[in-house]
């Protein structure tokens, strides 16, 4: 099982002497950490423990001013061996890398009390003791406390086999499908180019495989891999690994990056979290206030929008939103620790719950859903954070980072909603998901405006399919809109014909005034049959004009109970009917057939003759061959 500790404590307090004790590694590289027997930067150590069984270890430093580096160090690590010299007791440090190992999310480790032979037997039991009533009420409450000291040797057994006890209880969890490892060193290696360590947090990656350096998404491969120290083809999550990059050079790389595959992360300047402020502090945060933001290696300024409240007090939680300047690529759960400018310490931290952030406004309805999003089993993450991404939705491969669900469990947790009709999937492409509130909203909404529609515009038999995408559905992603379309249509609340869409109920229906204007034109153009009157005789009795009149002809036409030959010439559907069945006898005997022809059949004067001709030939029924017809050949 590939398992990481970090060490933490106050400046000075042995830590790095003590791993070097431990596993004959100095992690104080560089010169100037020699020349001022301090830790600047991380060091990276392991420990074989036998079995097989190797340890990673990362060693931070003390000092308050690089604290910066020490939380960059301390994610991803499995326990923490806290450090503290036994002449000297509880430091600073000692109290602010707890805590931040409390906020990153360590639940669990030892502590090494140093430098034992400083001391006399009294000393170092009321440091003890002092030691032990400190930790109780942290997750290092009722931990073993092992005397050491790294210059005589004594308790270093005792220390490797408090190790070893811990390593046997100790079940890490780590996502297995998504690699990431955050960047917190770039190096060149002679003969091998480009280098990055880093702590593996989830996954796993080969040689060969291509990745990406986000969040600038840079391109790159996988040329080798040491895992542990050792050179090996495939690289597992939970151990310090270093990856020489192909096509990157130092410079296009800074700590903080976050190697992963390509498609994987989704870096946003805005992220929705859940915030808790030390008890510690003595300060509460302010609304908007800027503040030191630390994911994973990464260190950038930030501002916190708190959401529902202009502060957050000393041990309160709450929702909120950090904006950054820059994006970042986070995960759903992963954890975040903030630091103030004055003083300058870690008084805050908490999780990710929308590594995409959500639109939120200030005192909304919408922060309940957030609320969910901190507290909810993966179900409700899931079908909340689906509410919250609107119409857009999320992608199977956004839900991945958005609820930290493994595929698996993902496919199961959306087979789930969707059988409570709390998530539908409306794009099959891209295998996007909507929620299923605001697919029912949506629905409800469309109902509504089509039922607006016949209300207004009675005289019409729906709205085409089209002019309804851009009207009501202009802010929606098309495959949304067809999909909602579709949905009401299979439920039958709405009904097609061709692409004019209506409520199931919807008949076209005419206030009494106009029933009666439709009454007399109908009757006027059915008595007229082959001959029918002028437009205008048939609207002077009824003293209107055809504006006033040209819905209920608009009407008699999508009927099909009257037909516009010509202009002002229309002719009642039998009538027309009647001539086309004529004209079909007539080609039954005939090849072609002239105007007089048809005059003959029909007894029309030259008046109606030649607009009817020209209706058929408009209607494809017949065809002008020089001065006669032929009848078309139907398909
Ligand atoms: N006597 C005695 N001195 C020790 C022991 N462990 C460390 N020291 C000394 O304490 C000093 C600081 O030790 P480091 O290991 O550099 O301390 P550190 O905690 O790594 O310090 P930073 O990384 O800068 O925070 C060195 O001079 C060590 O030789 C010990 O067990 N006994
Ligand atoms: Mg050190």
């Amino acid at each position: 099982m590939p398992i990481i500790m970090g060490t933490a404590g106050h400046i000075d307090h042995g830590k790095t002497t003590l791993v070097k004790a431990l596993t004959g590694i100095d992690c104080d590289r560089l010169s100037e950490e020699k020349k001022r027997g301090i830790t600047i930067e991380l060091g990276f150590a392991h420990l074989d423990l036998g079995e097989g069984n190797r340890l990673g270890i990362v060693d931070v430093p003390g000092h308050e001013k690089f604290v910066k580096n020490m939380v960059a160090g301390a994610t991803g690590v499995d326990f923490v061996t806290l450090v503290i010299a036994a002449d000297e007791g509880i430091m600073p440090q000692t109290r602010e890398h707890l805590e931040i190992c409390q906020l990153l999310g360590v639940t669990t480790g030892l502590v090494a009390l140093t430098k034992t032979d400083m001391v006399d037997v009294e000393w170092l039991e009321m440091v003890q003791e002092e030691v032990a009533s400190y930790l109780e009420p942290t997750f290092l409450g009722g931990a073993p406390i092992v005397s050491v000291s790294a210059h005589t040797g004594d308790g270093l057994e005792d220390l490797k086999e408090a190790i070893r006890t811990l390593l046997g209880e100790f079940k890490p969890k780590r996502r297995s499908d998504l690699f990431r490892l955050p960047v917190d060193r770039v190096f060149t290696m002679k003969g091998h180019g480009t280098v990055v360590t880093g702590t593996m947090i989830s996954g796993s990656i080969s040689v060969g495989d291509e990745v990406l350096l986000y969040p600038r998404e840079a391109e790159s491969k996988v040329r080798g891999l040491q895992s542990h120290g050792e050179t090996v083809e495939t690289a597992q999550a939970g151990r310090r690994t270093a990856i020489n990059l192909h096509g990157l050079e130092v410079d296009d790389i800074r700590r903080g990056d976050v190697l992963a595959r390509p498609g994987s992360l989704y870096p946003s300047d805005v992220w929705d979290i859940e915030l808790t402020v030390l008890q510690s502090s003595h300060l509460p945060l302010k609304h908007r206030r800027e503040i030191h933001f630390h994911h994973g290696a990464r260190e950038v300024l930030a501002r916190i929008h708190l959401l529902d409240r202009e502060e957050l007090k000393p041990g309160d939680t709450a929702v909120c939103q950090a904006r950054f300047s820059e994006p970042l690529a986070g995960v759903y759960g992963d954890r975040i620790v903030l630091r103030s400018f004055s003083p300058l310490r870690a008084f805050a931290g908490g999780t990710i719950i929308g590594p995409v952030g959500h639109t939120v406004k200030r005192f909304s309805d919408t922060i309940e859903s957030l609320k969910v999003l901190a507290s909810g089993a993966s179900e409700d993450v899931a079908a909340a954070q689906l509410e919250l991404a609107g119409p857009a939705g999320l992608t199977f491969s956004e839900l991945l980072i958005m609820t930290n669900l493994e595929s698996k469990g993902l496919e199961k947790t959306l087979n789930l909603l969707g059988g409570q009709q709390k998530a539908v999937l409306f794009d099959k492409e891209t295998r996007r998901f909507a929620g299923g509130e605001l697919t029912q909203s949506l629905s409800d909404g469309l109902l509504e405006y089509l039922s607006e529609f016949h209300k207004k515009d009675s005289m019409k038999p729906g709205v085409q399919r089209g002019e309804l995408a851009s009207s009501w559905g202009r802010k929606l992603p098309a495959k949304l809109f067809h999909f909602i379309v579709e949905r009401l249509l299979k439920k039958g609340d709405i009904v097609a014909e061709q692409e004019v869409l209506r409520l199931k109920g919807h008949t076209v229906s005419l206030a009494s005034d106009q029933e009666k204007v439709r009454e007399t034109v109908l009757t006027a153009y059915r008595q007229g049959g082959m001959t029918p009157p002028n437009l205008k005789d048939v609207l002077e009795p009824l003293g209107m004009n055809f504006k006033q009149a040209a819905s209920v002809f608009k009407l008699l036409q999508d009927q099909g109970k009257l037909v516009r030959v010509k202009d002002d010439m229309y002719y009642h559907g039998l009538a027309l009917e009647d001539i086309k069945s004529k004209i079909l006898t007539f080609f039954a005997e005939n090849q072609e057939m002239s105007a007089p022809d048809l005059k003959e059949l029909t007894g029309l004067s030259r008046k109606y003759l030649i607009p009817v001709l020209e209706y058929f030939d408009k209607e494809k029924l017949t065809v002008r061959v020089g001065d006669v017809r032929h009848l078309r050949k139907r398909a």
